[in-house]
């Protein structure tokens, strides 16, 4: 990483970062999260659930698998390659006091066109914070193609002044936790394909989503994000650790729960 992907990172609120992982060290990894989508690692509750869907589909169906917290149902994964070198990525790009907030596996299975993530800006899903300094690092275990839902930003929209009114997709905390909010006119959204190994890392405000899958292969993501050690003291006080089964509702906290986060700007 260079000069030039950080002040990318700041200007657009995501950057692409080559061979974050070699293809020996994601082909490690690649073994486990497959464990995970097999279901031979035991993941409790809502943790294993459909991003793409409501809580009550069968898991068959799920097209977006998503597993949430993998090292704290995997322990062995804790400090872990990817979250050794996403560490010092959140940090060159985002500066000192950054910690893994969470982890999360994104799978979308193969030929699945409704397998989309609604576009949304993270900050809506968490709580609002003196220090909102996120980077979430986005690794492909596939390459990440238009044709299977690579990642989709709208550049600069970190910039906006306020954050967009977001709804949930599905129905709320009991049926879905996904948020979305609509494209604005003006919007330019761009594709991001990237290969087996590379990363993007996005910041906190920038709007994203992504597209169906049509391939006939799997778009396998892990992700790891961070943000201030003071927010993380914070959510963790809250009760808040993005376990979909914590006890607290994380969307409740923020004031989502049937109704609306952020306000148009
Ligand atoms: O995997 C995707 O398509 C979306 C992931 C996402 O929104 C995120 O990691 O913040």
């Amino acid at each position: 990483m260079d000069e030039d992907d950080v002040a990318r990172f700041h200007r657009d609120g995501f950057v692409h970062l080559q061979t974050l992982l070699t293809d020996d060290e994601v082909a490690e990894l690649e073994v486990v999260y497959d464990q995970f989508l097999r279901r031979e690692v035991p993941v409790p509750g809502k943790d294993y659930c459909d991003m793409a869907g409501d809580y009550g589909r069968d898991p068959a169906d799920y097209s977006i698998i998503n597993v949430m917290l993998p090292r704290r149902y995997y322990p062995a994964w804790q400090g872990n390659v990817l979250e050794r070198r996403a560490l010092q990525v959140a940090e060159q790009l985002q500066g000192a006091g950054m910690a893994l907030d969470y982890d999360q596996l994104l799978a979308k299975q193969p030929h699945k066109e409704d397998a989309v993530f609604a576009w949304h800006q993270d900050m809506a899903y968490w709580p609002d914070t003196p220090d909102t300094r996120a980077a979430t690092v986005w690794l492909a275990i596939d390459d990440s193609t238009v044709e299977n839902g690579c990642m989709q930003f709208v550049p600069a929209t970190n910039e906006d002044p306020a954050l967009r009114p977001h709804h949930p997709v599905f129905g709320g905390r009991g049926t879905s936790h996904a948020l979305g909010t609509a494209l604005q006119p003006g919007d330019d959204a761009v594709a991001v394909p990237i290969r087996r190994g590379d990363c993007t890392v996005h910041n906190e405000r920038v709007m994203h989503g992504s597209g169906g899958n049509l391939s006939s292969g799997y778009r396998r993501a892990y992700v790891v994000a961070y943000r201030s050690m003071d927010t993380l003291e914070t959510e963790r006080a809250l009760g808040l650790t993005h376990s979909h089964n914590d006890d607290v509702d994380v969307l409740a906290t923020v004031g989502v729960e049937g109704q609306t986060r952020g306000r148009a700007s």
